[in-house]
């Protein structure tokens, strides 16, 4: 059935759905299937995220069309559909009247994906609307807040060297705390890896109060503040509140170097919602494991990296991994830097839309997977800043010296780039980032042809 005269309006202009401030505009790339016109493809895609379904109801009036979602522009050539979803679409909390983005995603990103007509559609990226910021409870803590507390200035703090316990499962609470400890002598920020939480074999209630210990003994002996990102990912809300009283408890006067980390993409928004909400006072970790299942660009369903920071934003996550833009072990490319532009900025230019964020709190980038200290000067310069949360865990657990001089190699790999020095020259006068080059001898050789003869004997 051909919708497309109830479900579309391409004399629509976008400029006037913005201005009017009623509509989250969301854009697609949408192929129907073979057989299926665009148009009446992309209308009963509308209808079915709003208030349609495949054919005409008899209880349909006329304030449910007033509530229809719009298809009002599409280019078949592009696979570009863009729909105007009104804001009065959305469920609103019972509680305090916020929107959910549970909410959006069921509309936006939910039936519309197994449909018989669409051979696929994935969003690339979504309008927000003044409303729609006001109504998201958005980041109570941001990267400030951890400069704060590592004693930088809260603007242009800088980079945040951090590392991941490693290896990501097996170690019992000793050998986890000792691991930790030996990275604070030379780090700032560590967090447990995603899958870390209560393993038989390392009981939270055993392995928490040891990391404490180790972050107190490791602030005494550098004088420097340290920060714990540990894990309350759980299916059931109170077993993460459990978890996460039971940290701050046992961090006790140092529970505000305590951020939380949730597997946000994996657990679901109700998850990062429940941490947002009970903890409003930690820093809001995001971890994504999972994403890649739709985020990859080998992926021609659900949303894109950037679609899934913007919402991570909204839903007020403090830092989200944005991954590594082509410098690191997991997919990505240099472009990707416009994901940390789009969720650090108060505004920014996404592929479709303007965002303005109108004050919302920044949400930090947070760097990780198969960084090390050879891999950072190059990042830096593509993403031209280094106020960003690095997360290296084999570029730290991997130096052959200490763990401490794989985190030394890290802050020295930012300085060197802040210098807009040489790092071969760099490495002659910093022996952890020298170290970090017969750590890791193929990236050097990729990255530093020829290193060899100009830098061991330095070390
Ligand atoms: C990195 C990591 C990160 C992923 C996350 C891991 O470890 O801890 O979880 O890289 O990817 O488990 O692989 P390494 P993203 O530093 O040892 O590589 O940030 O892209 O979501
Ligand atoms: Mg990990």
């Amino acid at each position: 059935m051909d919708q497309s005269a109830r479900y579309a309006d391409l004399s629509l202009r976008e400029e006037d759905l913005i201005a009017g401030g009623q509509h989250i505009l969301v854009a697609y790339k949408m192929k129907p299937k073979t057989g299926h016109g665009y148009l009446t493809a992309a209308a009963h895609f509308a209808a079915e995220s709003s208030t349609g379904t495949n054919v005409e109801v008899s209880t349909t009036d006329d304030f449910t069309k007033g509530v229809d979602a719009l298809v009002y522009h599409i280019d078949e050539a592009s696979h570009d559909m863009r729909i105007a979803y009104p804001m009065a679409l959305f469920d609103r909390n019972i509680t305090d009247g916020r929107m959910m983005i549970v909410s959006f995603l069921t509309l936006a990103i939910g039936n519309n994906q197994g449909m018989g007509d669409i051979a696929h559609a994935k969003m690339i990226d979504i309008y927000f609307p003044p409303r729609a910021i006001q109504l998201f409870d958005g980041p109570s803590r941001d990267i400030s807040d951890l400069w704060r507390i590592l004693g930088r200035p809260i603007q242009n703090g800088g980079y945040i060297a951090g590392t991941i316990i490693k290896p990501k499962l097996g170690l019992r609470p000793e050998p986890f705390a000792e691991a930790a400890y030996q990275f604070w002598l030379g780090g700032d920020f560590i967090k447990n890896d995603e899958p870390q939480g209560n393993q038989v074999f390392s009981p939270l209630k055993a392995t928490i109060p040891l990391v404490a210990r180790a972050m107190k003994r490791a602030m005494d002996k550098t004088g420097e503040a340290k920060i714990f990102s540990a894990n309350i990912t759980a299916d059931d809300h109170y077993e993460m509140c459990a978890r996460a009283d039971f940290i701050l408890e046992t961090f006790g006067s140092d529970a505000d170097k305590v951020a939380f980390l949730v597997d946000g993409f994996v657990g679901g928004p109700g998850m990062i919602t429940t941490a947002r909400r009970q903890y409003p006072a930690q820093y809001l970790h995001y971890h994504r494991a999972g994403h890649g299942m739709i985020t990859s660009p080998s992926a021609h369903r659900g949303y894109t990296a950037l679609v899934l920071a913007k919402i991570s934003r909204l839903q007020g996550a403090s830092g989200i991994h944005v991954g590594t833009m082509g410098y690191g072990k997991m997919e990505g490319e240099n472009d990707d830097r416009n994901i940390a532009y789009m969720i650090e900025r108060d505004e920014c230019q996404g592929p479709v839309y303007y965002q303005k964020w109108y004050g919302m709190k920044p949400t930090t980038p947070i760097i990780s997977g198969g960084m090390n200290a050879l891999r950072l000067p190059g990042f830096f310069e593509n993403l031209g800043h280094g106020n960003v949360i690095n997360t290296a865990g084999g570029g730290s657990y991997g130096h052959i010296d200490t763990p401490a001089a794989g985190a030394i190699s890290l802050r020295q790999a930012y300085e060197c780039w802040k210098a807009k020095a040489d790092p071969i020259e760099w490495a002659k006068e910093h022996k952890e980032f020298a170290g970090a080059f017969e750590s890791f001898p193929q990236d050097a050789d990729k990255l530093y042809p020829g290193w060899r003869d100009k830098i061991a004997a330095h070390r």
